[in-house]
């Protein structure tokens, strides 16, 4: 490297660290400044150890300023129309005057490195706001992994003053029942049409929902989808009753023609007042709390066995006795567990 660039390389990394610098970045988040707030989650998406603790000292600081937002989750199957809705769901809310984040919980992101906000171009209008933030999911992790940096996200997005934040998935696998427990409302849209099983809707998803919205009641498919909400509001009578004594609401929107689009915000507003009044508000953030403490803790026990090299070695050992029948599956995780817990004896 000639004299010259090694002084640029120096000056640059100075100057990178300092952007990453947790100080700068909490200053910046809490003025609202979107290049904080996107390096700020940068730093939480890191898999660098000593990156890792100056975001855990970011998300300490933001702590105190988070929590005032309300989230809401959005799912259903690719193509129902999640991109659009939000797109004229967010419009709405930003013309009521609120800041508005959108985050991503996408699985399949950490195989195809590809993501469900990669098609910003149904937000057009929406991702030209100044008070819009909108972050794809965090590719490369487990979803367990994606879930904790868009819980962690969501704290830094309120310190800087997000009242909305919305936290879109698409409706496959376990994901839901991931937005589900870092959210305060879920959402469910659904086309009209299909049936339950075609659209991989499992009842369980339906059961979680505060809300269920029929997409595209315009055109031809409005009379149909008028049909949909009517019997899905007789279905879910059928349903057990939710913890939050909330009858879950079933209506019709058209995302395309700006129609009933008001209706999810009215419906948001009537079970916050709704939660507020009866506690449930408050003690589901903090169940919600309890259960991702315990999620994390998993997660750091679990890299502090599958990221110990001495582990791995004695992993395979023991792998290859299970393989030629010497020890049974029970025996081997019991003897590495031993193993694992003497070493860490001091
Ligand atoms: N007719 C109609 N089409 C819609 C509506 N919302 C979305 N679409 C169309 O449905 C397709 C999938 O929408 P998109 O928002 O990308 O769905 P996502 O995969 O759930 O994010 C696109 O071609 C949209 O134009 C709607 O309200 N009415
Ligand atoms: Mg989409």
């Amino acid at each position: 490297m000639e004299p010259n660039n090694i002084k640029d390389w120096i000056k640059r990394k100075k100057d990178q660290r300092e952007r990453m610098n947790p100080e700068t970045l909490f200053d910046g988040i809490l003025k609202g400044d979107l290049s904080s707030l996107s390096s700020g989650i940068t730093l939480i998406e890191s898999q660098d150890k000593d990156q890792r603790y100056a975001a855990d000292g970011l998300i300490q600081k933001c702590l105190p300023y988070s929590g005032k937002s309300i989230r809401v989750g959005i799912t259903g199957v690719p193509g129902v129309g999640k991109s659009t809705f939000i797109e004229a769901f967010g419009m709405l809310l930003i013309r009521g005057g609120f800041k508005v984040a959108v985050l991503a919980i996408d699985p399949s992101s950490s195989v195809s490195g590809g993501s469900i906000l990669g098609d910003k171009t149904r937000m057009n209008e929406l991702s030209a706001q100044d008070s819009v933030f909108i972050r794809p999911s965090p590719a490369r992790y487990t979803l367990g992994g994606v879930a904790r940096k868009t819980r962690e996200s969501i704290l830094l997005c309120e310190a800087a003053g997000y009242d909305f934040i919305l936290v879109e998935t698409v409706g496959v696998g376990q994901s839901e029942t991931v937005v589900k427990s870092m959210v305060d409302f879920f959402l469910l849209l659904m086309l009209s049409g299909a049936g339950d099983e075609l659209q991989g809707i499992k009842k369980g998803i339906m059961e979680m929902a505060d809300a269920l919205v029929i997409t595209k009641a315009d055109g031809d498919n409005k009379l149909r989808a008028k049909l949909a909400a009517r019997e899905y509001k007789n279905a879910l009578h059928l349903f057990p009753s939710n913890k939050n004594n909330w009858i879950p609401k079933v209506f019709t929107c058209s995302a395309l023609e700006k129609k009933n689009i008001t209706n999810v915000l009215d419906v948001i507003e009537d079970f916050r007042s709704h939660v507020m009044s009866s506690g449930f508000f408050e003690t589901n953030r903090k169940s919600q709390d309890n259960k991702w403490l315990s999620e994390t803790l998993k997660e750091l026990i679990i890299n502090d066995f599958f990221l110990d090299g001495q582990m791995i070695i004695h992993l395979k050992e023991i792998e290859q006795k299970v393989i030629n029948g010497e020890k049974t599956s029970f025996q081997a995780a019991d003897e590495l567990y031993k193993i694992y817990t003497n070493a860490r004896r001091v």
